[in-house]
């Protein structure tokens, strides 16, 4: 027999955690009285977790939504990315920052910047306020796209971190390949486009917004370079073929994703970054 989670039953254990009590003392009771250790997990998860979207939405923020996510429940040193075994370094909550080692190979970080190297350009970030592209100057780095899927070397990292963080390669935004020099660096941001920009409504119709970024690192700054989350005091080391991915299920400070690129101080750094959208992006 399947445990039905009621309303009433909802309505109790918010009134537990809302009284204090500690989600062991309501796992035992939920146990006391016939519930399934695993059920009533479950039921307090999605039960206290809907509590508090529906309390984020009533203040004004946007409806939390589904995110890419690997599959660190069983902390487990290895995940397998399909083609490879990628270590799992650290793993934050809030924000949802998972830093990974050894996603890609040394060859396959000197064969993307190579490919990257004769079609760099001055960065340009996405224009909140139409939609289209500009020059920033929070963003000094020299960059270009990949198309997705534009050549072998691509559609197998692609592959790759799709399998990594179970998320479709469709939802996927064509790698991007940043270079900085010593003196660049991109200041603190969000990755999600801003809700209350005139041009994001243009921007979203290619995929909607987009919740999680994969940021891979090519190559070793001597100096300086780690990617920094302000909101946190966490900053993760630029080593070569690791990467650091976070997700974020509303375009909201509340994620707690604010990050920058932290400035070069001697040596080169040279990123890949991939964003995933809600939906398909084309
Ligand atoms: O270069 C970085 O560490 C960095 C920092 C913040 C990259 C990005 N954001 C990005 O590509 O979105
Ligand atoms: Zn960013």
């Amino acid at each position: 027999m399947t445990q039905q989670i009621t309303p009433e039953l909802r309505k109790w254990i918010v009134e537990q955690a809302q009284a204090g009590h500690s989600a062991e003392s309501v796992l035992q009771s939920m146990k006391d009285s016939g519930w399934e250790e695993e059920v009533a997990i479950d039921a307090m998860e999605t039960t206290l977790r809907g509590h508090l979207d529906e309390q984020a939405v009533a203040q004004g923020q946007p409806p939390a939504v589904p995110v890419p996510e690997p599959d660190v429940g069983d902390s487990s040193l290895y995940l397998d990315a399909g083609d490879r075994q990628v270590a799992v370094l650290s793993v934050m909550a809030l924000p949802r920052v998972i830093v990974l080692g050894g996603l890609l190979s040394d060859e396959e970080c000197d064969a993307l910047i190579a490919a990257a190297k004769p079609r760099m350009q001055r960065s340009l970030t996405v224009a909140t306020k139409t939609g289209g592209e500009e020059v920033n100057d929070d963003r000094t780095s020299q960059g270009m796209f990949f198309q997705r899927g534009e050549n072998d070397l691509v559609k197998k990292i692609e592959a790759r971190i799709a399998r990594l963080v179970r998320w479709p390669v469709e939802n996927g935004e064509g790698i991007q390949v940043l270079q900085y020099v010593p003196g660049t660096e991109y200041k603190p941001h969000y990755d999600y486009f801003a809700p209350d920009e005139p041009g994001t409504p243009t921007i979203l119709k290619r995929g909607g917004q987009r919740v999680g970024t994969v940021v891979m690192y090519l190559s070793e700054p001597e100096k300086g370079g780690g990617t920094t989350f302000p909101a946190v005091h966490l900053e993760v080391a630029p080593k070569r073929g690791n990467a650091v991915f976070f997700s974020y299920d509303r375009a909201d400070p509340s994620t707690k994703t604010l990050h920058g690129g932290a400035p070069v101080i001697a040596g080169e750094k040279w990123i890949a970054t991939k964003w995933l959208r809600e939906r398909e992006f084309r």
